[in-house]
């Protein structure tokens, strides 16, 4: 008996995108359910025993099963609709290679999307009178080093960031840049250093469900930033969990990019 998959997801947020596009890009029939996250819906206890014990979206419901992670999620759903195998690697070593860069952009990459989510969306979570200076900071460290490697490792030689052909690393890797894009964090001085980003993460809009699932980020992120648009937000902890700076939790030891050395030391090199 097949029965009908059930997407959860917000449209603001990057791993739901991700898994989002790789759905329509497959054709991949399912309903498509809003889970408002602006609200403290996702973190109460009843739907964290029914989908997930993080609270976080993207979730798929097929039938009695449930799974979360946006790769993961894009994971299962290749195996079950049998997708094209450049989505998730033709043969042993592409495969690794794929892995290899969903596990590096889930520490590095994914992490640097602080910088979006502490300058356009803390403010309205818990104030515009609030300093987030400190996790801004970490959040464009992090995105620059990622932005540095894109550059001069994944894309290096090959067009896509896994190989001539696109694979859900190219899906999952270009809507957080998406994020960054709408909210105008990377400045056009950086976006110039890095010309092979630029070039790959615009053949990635110029596909048409990238700009479906997109449209929503840029329309409102836009409506923030150029018409002072104001959501309201009926929650008071950051959408983007492991993006905070916790300073007196790390026993005092300072992360590289705590202070200004960093970022300082790039642009004195030319490098960002
Ligand atoms: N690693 C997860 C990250 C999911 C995630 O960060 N979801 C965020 C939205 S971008 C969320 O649900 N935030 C709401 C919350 O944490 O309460 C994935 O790839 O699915």
């Amino acid at each position: 008996m097949s029965t009908t998959l059930r997407y959860l997801h917000h449209p603001a947020s990057q791993p739901c995108r991700a898994a989002h596009q790789f759905m329509l890009e497959n054709d991949i029939p399912f309903e498509l359910e809003l889970v408002d996250i602006t609200t403290d819906i996702n973190e109460r206890p009843e739907f964290r025993d029914k989908y997930n014990p993080t609270g976080q979206v993207p979730i798929l419901v097929d039938g009695d099963f449930v799974i979360w992670e946006s790769a993961a999620i894009a994971f299962y759903l290749n195996e079950k609709f049998h997708c094209p195998d450049h989505w998730f690697g033709r043969d042993t070593r592409q495969r690794g290679h794929i892995q290899q860069f969903l596990q590096w952009y889930a520490y590095t990459l994914r992490l640097g999307g602080g910088a979006f989510h502490w300058t356009i969306f803390a403010p309205m979570i818990y104030g515009y009178d609030k300093d987030f200076s400190a996790e801004i900071k970490k959040g464009r460290y992090i995105l620059y080093e990622s932005l540095d490697l894109l550059e001069t490792y994944w894309l290096k030689d090959r067009e896509y960031l896994c190989g001539d052909e696109i694979s859900y690393a190219d899906l999952t890797a270009h809507q957080d840049l998406v994020s960054h894009d709408a909210g105008k964090i990377i400045p056009d001085e950086v976006w110039k250093k890095h010309p092979k980003v630029r070039a790959w993460f615009d053949t990635v809009a110029a596909r048409p469900h990238a700009k479906t699932v997109s449209a929503w980020q840029y329309e409102n992120v836009g409506k923030i930033l150029n018409d002072g648009v104001k959501f309201e937000f009926r929650r008071k902890t950051a959408v983007l969990k492991g993006t905070e700076v916790h300073s007196g939790h790390n026993h005092g030891i300072t992360y590289a990019g705590q202070d200004d050395s960093y970022l300082k030391e790039k642009s004195a090199r030319g490098t960002t």
